[in-house]
């Protein structure tokens, strides 16, 4: 299993909103055949991993260790599990049941009526974090991302972007969008920063969905640099007053209050399993306060700000402290990123 856990993870950040999987097919304790899902759309794992043998006839009588369910559906591909049925496979050691309604089970089960042995680990969800809570709790996973001086503050309180941490911390948040697929930010951050809110250091191959939570869509500057990439862009705004002629990467979402919880349902309905919520000290208040943060990265600069700046969280109260579990701490130059997860 650590072998096709191995392989699962070339897949990352290539497999989009399918999971990272990984095969080895095991025959009188020799290793015959690797295979893992490459790419969103391409064969699964399970597959790769046969067209790696020799000879087909190699599969049977033969045992294969993959860390998810065999999938059970047409759906891009045909059904594994038919499959592994067909070239004879004698047993199979999954490491994760699908937490995907479609498979979850069913394909568990096709393989047992055909005489196959099935043992199922539960080790291995830990490759498809975002995956698996999407499905386990019917929106995405998300991560609040932001920077602060030692007092905590995001800016020193003028209107123009504050810039406080160092390159090396500016290339690890590129590495950390390349792993979401949905960036999010509101309106004083749009207007403040002028970000682009794409990933800068690679061309990924599914560029995450760029949100921006606006009053009035009517009301966007058409120069700001968020406009400038063709990356899709998705407006969620409270109105929009004037039917606008919108560039094809842009989506226009309407609702008068755009709580915290209406967008998870959004983001639910189209099938967003991550998102990183980049600012500002608003928009990250009201998902704290919603319990809506799972995940915190949070980039400490060694720099004072003190005077009016905003502190990371500010304006709606939080009830009572909200509990995290520090995971990680790693120092970036001269600045430090602090990893936290829900309690
Ligand atoms: C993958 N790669 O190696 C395995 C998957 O749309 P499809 O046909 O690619 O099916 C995607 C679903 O297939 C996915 O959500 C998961 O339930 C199942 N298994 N998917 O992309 C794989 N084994
Ligand atoms: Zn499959």
């Amino acid at each position: 299993m650590a072998k096709a856990i191995a392989a699962a993870r070339n897949g990352i950040t290539h497999t989009w909103t399918n999971p990272v999987v990984g095969a080895v097919i095991v025959k009188n304790n020799q290793l015959l055949a690797t295979g893992y899902h490459h790419r969103f759309g391409d064969m699964h794992a399970e597959i790769n991993a046969l067209s790696h043998l020799q000879d087909i006839n190699d599969a049977r009588g033969a045992t294969m260790y993959v860390t998810l369910e065999p999938c059970s559906h047409y759906g891009k591909t045909p059904p594994c599990a038919k499959r592994l049925i067909e070239v004879g496979i004698k047993r199979v050691v999954i490491g994760q049941q699908d937490p995907n309604p479609l498979v979850s089970g069913h394909g568990i089960a096709i393989l047992k009526a055909a005489g196959i042995a099935v043992t199922v680990l539960n080790k291995t969800a830990d490759l498809n974090v975002a995956y698996t809570f999407f499905y386990q709790h019917h929106r995405p996973l998300v991560t609040l991302k932001y920077a602060t001086s030692m007092d905590g503050k995001l800016n020193d309180g003028s209107k123009t972007r504050t810039l406080l941490t160092g390159k090396p911390a500016y290339h690890d948040s590129q590495t950390l969008r390349l792993h979401q697929q949905a960036i999010l930010i509101g309106e004083t951050t749009l207007t403040v920063d002028d970000p682009q809110l794409t990933v800068r250091d690679t061309t990924p191959d599914f560029p995450p969905i760029r949100i921006i939570l606006v009053n009035n869509a009517a009301d966007l500057n058409r120069n700001a640099t968020v406009f400038q990439s063709d990356a899709p862009l998705w407006i969620l705004c409270r109105q929009s007053t004037e039917q606008q002629k919108w560039p094809d990467f842009v989506s226009v979402f309407t609702d008068p209050t755009w709580a915290p919880q209406t967008i998870m349902q959004l983001l639910y309905e189209q099938g967003v399993q991550s998102l990183l919520i980049e600012g500002g000290a608003h928009t990250q208040a009201a998902f704290s306060t919603a319990g809506l943060v799972d995940r915190l990265v949070v980039y400490v600069a060694p720099l004072i700000l003190g005077g009016s700046g905003l502190p990371a969280i500010w304006g709606t109260g939080c009830k009572q402290p909200l509990p995290f579990d520090l995971t990680a701490t790693t120092q970036l130059g001269n600045d430090t990123r602090f990893d936290l997860r829900r309690q």
